[in-house]
């Protein structure tokens, strides 16, 4: 499932030097700290190759699952969150949006969809930076739900900039190297993906009902083209490789049957993180 890494050096893989590498945390109220990064204590999370992959990881963990919930904007994936967040056992993380939306007083989200040819590898960077912070952030339940993934953020977010012609190819190749080394460098393990499946007919309208400020530009077509990429992704499965299993659910239905149907593949969300 993984591309083999190995590209480490001996005395990281001996983990000699591993208390040079740094992790950037979150703050208790989600934020980076401003200016500064923490080095994570050596003993509780030193960097180790993984014994397949021979990809950086961190030891001294037993075993989590971890469950990343993927669809188009607007299309619930909070919502189901929320749901979940009320189950023991699992822990629930929710996009770090407030931070893409205020950064050092600025607002990547807000640059990106009022320019994005000027600020959409700013914002890009920033997701990708922040989701690698989410993936890394030491688990504390048996289970781990998470809204997207730095793969969405890379197949889905980034591609669409490029393709629609919106990203120049220096921005492109330069996020796609950042990627590359991360994905390749450092074990980064999903178990499942979850799907949620909705138009983007019924995400827009969701989109205008909810009324985010930055938002308010975004056209339907946005939306069909994140749809496109993300069928191609995780159904057609013709574009980027898959980290993990898919499992779809249709999430065009009101509130309550959503919730319904939350309930529904309860098991089989618990019981695929243990394949
Ligand atoms: P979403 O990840 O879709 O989160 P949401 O809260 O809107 O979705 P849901 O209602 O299903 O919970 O997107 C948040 C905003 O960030 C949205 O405007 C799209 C934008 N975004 C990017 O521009 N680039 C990215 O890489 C990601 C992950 C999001
Ligand atoms: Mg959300």
């Amino acid at each position: 499932m993984w591309a083999a890494g190995g590209r480490l050096s001996p005395m990281l893989a001996a983990g000699v030097v591993s208390s040079c590498v740094r992790v950037v945390r979150c703050n208790r109220r989600g934020k980076l700290p401003a200016g500064s990064v923490t080095l994570i204590p050596r003993r509780a999370h030193r960097v180790t190759q993984h014994g397949n992959t021979g990809k950086l990881e961190r030891n001294g963990e037993a075993k989590k699952s971890v469950i990343c919930l993927e669809g188009n904007i607007a299309c619930g994936k909070t919502t189901c969150l929320n749901y979940f967040s009320e189950t023991s056992n699992i822990e629930v993380l929710t996009e770090p949006i407030s931070q893409w939306r205020n950064v050092r007083g600025h607002n990547p989200l807000g640059l990106m969809y009022q320019d994005p040819e000027r600020w959409g590898i700013t914002l890009q960077t920033y997701v990708q930076l922040t989701m690698l912070d989410r993936h890394l952030s030491p688990i504390s339940a048996p289970v781990r739900m998470m809204e997207r993934s730095i793969f969405s953020a890379k197949y889905i977010f980034v591609e669409n900039l490029f393709r629609s012609g919106k990203m120049p190819e220096v921005d492109f190749a330069v996020l796609s190297e950042w990627f590359d080394w991360i994905t390749t460098n450092i074990y980064l393990p999903v178990d499942l993906i979850v799907y949620l499946q909705a138009t983007p007919e019924k995400c827009h309208e969701r989109l205008k009902q909810r009324s985010r400020e930055e938002e308010k530009v975004i056209p339907l077509e946005y939306l069909e083209s994140i749809h496109q990429l993300y069928e191609d992704w995780l159904i057609k499965r013709t574009s980027s490789p898959l980290p993990a299993p898919v499992l779809v659910i249709p999430a065009d239905h009101d509130l309550n049957e959503m919730l319904h149907q939350y309930e529904e593949n309860r098991d089989k969300i618990l019981h695929a993180c243990y394949l």
